[in-house]
């Protein structure tokens, strides 16, 4: 999709006061410093071209399979009505409210059991009104895979729709708005700045939650309907799994433990100590191998001999991020040689395919696995909304090598894939230096993450075996509950 017409896209929502800076209530409730009304496209005959073709556009681009396509109500509606007229498909109609005469239908169009629906929205701030869209349809017996929004508001909901198996693919998103409308001088550096903070700290989907009935937006779904979820050691024998992610699913079921110690140290001999007294009570040990001051080879094949005797799997947290055939390099040589002995690395996506394919020309014949870092617990990552979709798109496409995500939630349906979430203390806050921090609940049983990632929460502590055992404990019982069981 041309930048060019995007960018004057945006500049026209803005000249019919689609856009608009001040201060409104969104439908949540919450206070918004940006407010944006596409209702009034419909006056607009010329934009409402342009937006369904740029809509349509884009189905094509990602290659979308669909067999009709369904606007959310009221907005979306007669956009998907110029989109199915021009393009000849057929559309469905989402009533409302119920009729209470005549066929009570919900869905009107000829509805045909097993074919897909494409959904299309104006506006996305939590992902509910799509999700609520697709549950009806779902009821009809259809199903939908993705949906395409003209303006993503970068709040969380391509995240939420995620978890609930829906891409979503927006044309525009904030903050991309925001540039252009700086660049074009029709706000000011203040205005872009005071929204840009407003959206990253009002992400529904990171502090909503899914359990506790406190009115989130993100899902209807108390953890105990989750129960159909496949527990971790049914997961480790699917028949996709990647054998590393086997492997490390089976250890967690067999102890009890969905905790990864991040083993921030900078001396091999408090390492090898760190691994030889919390072996027990974890999965995975993550290092960062080039902060320790006296590294020799000798450190790794220790740490690999301790891996063996304590069940658990290592995770150099590099976070690769370069082009293909440097990367391959820094995994395989180098003074850290970090393919012969850790079983585990991530990478960034911002390469783009090329990281992946460059590490797994090195890992794979090894049997090592790649984390795909799909969102960051840090404050004010740029890890977000499209960029976290793409992530979970490039681990699609090679899933013979990644086994899973850093991230702050589920954000893949797909049970093959390890969830894992650093920025884990047993309470909220942060470090000072951006570090943001939920608890083993939060992030277990309602992120629906699998895998909790803590550093100082367990370093900090007088007592690290207990501290290790405590977070342990409280990861399994987040697991527990949220698989409908109850603790142990
Ligand atoms: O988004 C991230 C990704 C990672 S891997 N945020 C993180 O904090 N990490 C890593 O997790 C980070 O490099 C550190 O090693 C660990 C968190 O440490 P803690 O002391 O804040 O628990």
């Amino acid at each position: 999709m041309a930048n060019d017409s995007i960018d004057s896209l945006i500049l026209k929502l803005h000249d019919v006061d689609a856009v608009k800076f001040g201060e409104y209530k969104l439908k949540s409730g919450m206070l918004t410093p940006i407010y944006i009304d596409l209702r009034v496209l419909v006056s607009y005959p010329s934009l409402m071209n342009q937006v369904s073709s740029l809509i349509y556009q884009r189905a094509q681009e990602e290659e979308l399979k669909f067999d009709s396509v369904c606007g959310v109500p009221y907005t979306a509606l007669p956009l998907a009505t110029i989109i199915c007229s021009r393009n000849e498909l057929p559309m469905l109609i989402r009533r409302k409210e119920t009729k209470d005469y005549g066929t009570k239908r919900q869905v009107e169009g000829k509805v045909r059991e097993g074919e897909t629906c494409l959904i299309i929205e104006d506006t996305v701030t939590s992902g509910t009104s799509i999700l609520e869209t697709a549950e009806v349809l779902y009821k009809e017996g259809l199903k939908v895979t993705d949906a395409i929004v003209l303006m993503d508001r970068e709040q969380g909901g391509v995240e939420m729709l995620a978890s609930q198996g829906i891409r979503l693919h927006p044309i525009i998103s904030m903050f991309k708005l925001l540039n252009v409308l700086l660049a074009a001088e029709r706000i000011n550096d203040q205005t872009a700045q005071s929204v840009r903070k407003f959206i990253l700290d009002n992400n529904t989907f990171r502090y909503s939650t899914q359990c506790n009935g406190d009115g989130s937006p993100v899902s209807k779904k108390p953890c105990k309907e989750q129960s159909q979820e496949l527990s971790y050691g049914a997961r480790a024998k699917l028949p996709n799994v990647h054998p590393l992610a086997s492997k490390l699913l089976r250890i967690m079921e067999e102890k009890q433990s969905n905790l990864c110690v991040s083993a921030d140290v900078t001396s091999s001999e408090e390492l090898l100590q760190l691994a030889d007294s919390l072996g027990p009570k974890i999965c995975l040990l993550k290092t960062h191998v080039d902060i320790v001051n006296d590294y020799t080879p000798a450190l790794s094949q220790e740490l690999k001999a301790l891996a063996e005797k304590h069940n658990f799997l290592i995770f150099e947290d590099r976070k690769f991020a370069d082009i293909g055939n440097t990367v391959k390099h820094q995994y395989e040589g180098g003074v850290y040689q970090i393919s012969s002995w850790s079983h585990i690395v991530n990478a960034h996506v911002v390469p783009g395919p090329g990281v992946l394919k460059g590490l797994s020309a090195v890992g794979q014949p090894l049997g090592r696995g790649c984390l795909l870092i799909a969102q960051m617990s840090s404050q004010g990552s740029l890890a977000t909304g499209e960029y976290t979709q793409t992530a979970v798109k490039m681990a699609e496409e090679q899933s013979d090598f990644v086994i899973g995500f850093i991230c702050g939630s589920k954000i893949s349906k797909k049970p093959e894939f390890i969830h894992m979430t650093p920025g884990v203390q047993m309470q909220a806050g942060g470090d000072g230096l951006g570090q943001q921090y939920s608890s083993p609940e939060d992030v277990i049983c309602n992120k629906g993450s699998d895998v909790i990632i803590v550093g100082r929460g367990v370093l900090g502590a007088s007592d690290r075996l207990e501290a290790a055992e405590s977070y342990r404990k409280s990861g399994w019982e987040a697991y527990t509950k949220r698989m409908g069981q109850t603790g142990q």
